[in-house]
């Protein structure tokens, strides 16, 4: 994590002793996607501190930015690496001794080669207390089209969705796709498509119209065309603002995971749930910081709901959290058209100057 304090010059707080407040975000992304989810939030708090050092403000708290790791799960599988580290996750700390991404790279080699650990594999070093920070404050794009629809400059989040991400194998015999015919097949390629129509089925009747399942990645072995599939490989991502809703899909897709092996008489040899977080609330301080600024800057804002998680889901563990959001084209995101406009870029780093320089004088 990268922090610069207040004026990203080497000036904190004129009482540094204070808990500082940070601020932050994410800079990688998923494959083939867009140029704004969390990078809005690293440039912007950069922008929003040079914008309160030339005004002359001088903030009694320091001002920390943060920058995450790792908050896409592409490299190593796992969601929000960094802040689930820095919000001390003892499962994650042990787990990623032994995690490794698509080139056999471990996540220490990774860590160490980017200079930052150090020989020790004690990740636990890193973890934050809960008083490490008064509060934490992302800006972030919405990834969704609720503000653009609406008219609305900024959306202040009250709480962040519950993820989840599941990995399952079938295998089968595979076999000659001349030679073998249906009756005698177990194809594990068949056995994922009628699960991922699972998952489908019991994401949109779970009874809320927040539950959400995706199946992002499917991988077919051999991968031959005149082969039929003896092992087939999905990532599902399952969430819900309820815990309970979105725990109840992963139930009945384990449970329809196990049918489905059974019936087409493939082995289901793995079923791993990587992440099964619980969601987070906003704290009612920091959201009123972000409406108060906003009112001051006479922009319209909308309480909302994020159905995507960020690092503030995990930064909310160990500080008072609060999220700012502004409006993206369409509501893209996660694909290359994914765009925010420099009104609303604009509107976003004021709202979190002042949001930033009204939380770092309490
Ligand atoms: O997937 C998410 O919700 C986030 O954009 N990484
Ligand atoms: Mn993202
Ligand atoms: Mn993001």
């Amino acid at each position: 994590m990268l922090s610069g304090t207040f004026s990203v010059g080497g000036r904190d707080g004129y009482e540094p002793k204070l808990t500082a407040v940070a601020t932050g975000s994410h800079i990688d992304a998923i494959p083939y996607s867009g140029k704004y989810d969390g990078v809005v939030g690293v440039l912007g708090a950069i922008e929003a501190i040079n914008a309160l050092k030339r005004s002359g403000f001088k903030p009694k708290r320091s001002l920390e930015i943060i920058l995450f790791t790792s908050e896409e799960p592409t490299r190593f599988g796992i969601s929000c690496l960094g802040s689930r580290l820095l919000a001390g996750s003892e499962a994650l700390a042990e787990a990623l001794k032994a995690t490794v991404d698509g080139q056999n790279i471990s996540f220490l080699e990774a860590a160490r080669s980017a200079g930052y650990a150090r020989d020790e594999d004690d990740l636990s070093r890193v973890f934050l207390k809960n008083d490490s920070y008064s509060a934490f404050v992302e800006l972030h794009i919405e990834q969704a089209p609720i503000l653009e629809e609406e008219g609305i400059s900024i959306g202040v989040v009250t709480n962040i969705a519950a993820p989840a991400s599941i990995k399952v194998d079938f295998e089968g015999n595979g076999g000659h796709a001349g030679g073998v015919l249906m009756p005698d097949r177990n194809d594990a390629g068949l056995a994922a498509a009628e699960l991922m129509l699972a998952i489908e089925k019991h994401a949109t009747e779970s009874g809320s119209l927040d539950t959400v399942g995706t199946v992002g990645i499917l991988e077919l072995y051999p991968g031959a065309i005149n082969s039929i599939p003896s092992k087939a490989h999905l990532e599902i991502d399952v969430r819900d603002i309820e815990e309970s809703f979105r725990n109840a899909v992963i139930n009945k897709i384990h449970k329809a995971a196990k049918s489905i092996a059974k019936k087409r008489k493939v082995t289901l040899s793995e079923f791993k749930i990587i992440n099964q977080d619980p969601p987070a609330h906003s704290n009612g301080s920091v959201i009123k910081a972000v409406v108060d600024a906003s009112d001051e800057l006479n922009l319209t804002y909308k309480y909302m709901i994020s159905r995507a998680y960020h690092d503030s889901l995990f930064m909310a563990r160990i500080a008072p959290m609060g999220m700012i959001f502004i409006p993206c084209y369409k509501g893209y995101s996660h694909k290359p058209e994914e765009y925010a406009s420099p009104q609303d870029l604009e509107n976003g780093v004021k709202v979190l100057a002042l949001t930033l320089a009204k939380l770092s004088l309490r």
